[in-house]
């Protein structure tokens, strides 16, 4: 496992469209950190989310989770990957529906880009999915030269979005 000295804040997205959604989204944040070297730092409120981009889908419960690690970048990925598969994700169409997708979005102030990682994650500035349960929790979070979040909200403000006050992540015991 590759370590780094300080814990640096990395910033998840969890989404999902198949099967019961929000016990797939606890799920996620329960394996998450199940194990060391990853320390929740916040869970954001729980949104409904229209899809964006892949074919016609159910709608998608989308949350962000934000934690400090000192984990590097690629351990983290195995990390989120590991999830997504003790959930039985489905990966057979880009895009397409998924019981569990995991997306890091940020992860300190990296910036990659290579086959396995691009960080921050290139899609992110444009997604009210990510954009808004991020500001909830992080009101003055930036993604490195895209700039503010709340800024960014402003050019995705016609994605259709609704709070899900009835449901509530947890973190583990
Ligand atoms: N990868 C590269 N960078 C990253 C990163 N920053 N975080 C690589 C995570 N993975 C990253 O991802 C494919 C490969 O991307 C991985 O093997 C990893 O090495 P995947 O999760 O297997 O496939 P995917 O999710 O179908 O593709 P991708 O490109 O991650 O899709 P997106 O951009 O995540 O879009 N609409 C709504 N409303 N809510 C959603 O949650 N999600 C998507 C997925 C589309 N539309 C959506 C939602
Ligand atoms: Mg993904």
């Amino acid at each position: 496992m590759t370590t780094l000295q300080a814990p640096l804040r990395v910033v998840l997205s969890l989404g999902s469209n198949l099967g019961d959604r929000m016990a797939n989204l606890q799920g996620a944040v329960d394996a998450l950190f199940d194990a060391p070297g990853l320390e929740p730092v916040a869970l954001s409120p729980v949104y409904e989310t229209a899809p964006v981009g892949g074919p016609q889908q159910e709608a998608f419960l989308n949350a962000i989770v934000v934690a400090d690690t000192v984990l590097g970048p690629y351990a983290l990925l195995e990390r989120t990957q590991s999830a997504e598969e003790a959930f039985g994700r489905v990966r057979e169409e880009r895009w397409g529906p998924r019981t569990l997708d995991i997306d890091i979005i940020a992860f300190g102030g990296h910036v990659q880009n290579d086959s396995a990682l691009t960080l921050p994650h290139p899609r992110a500035h444009e997604r009210a999915f990510v954009l808004t349960p991020w500001a909830d929790v992080d009101p003055d979070a930036a993604i490195g030269e895209r700039g503010a979040v709340r800024d960014l909200l402003a050019v995705v403000e016609g994605q259709e979005l609704h709070r899900r006050d009835d449901l509530v992540l947890r973190l583990p015991d």
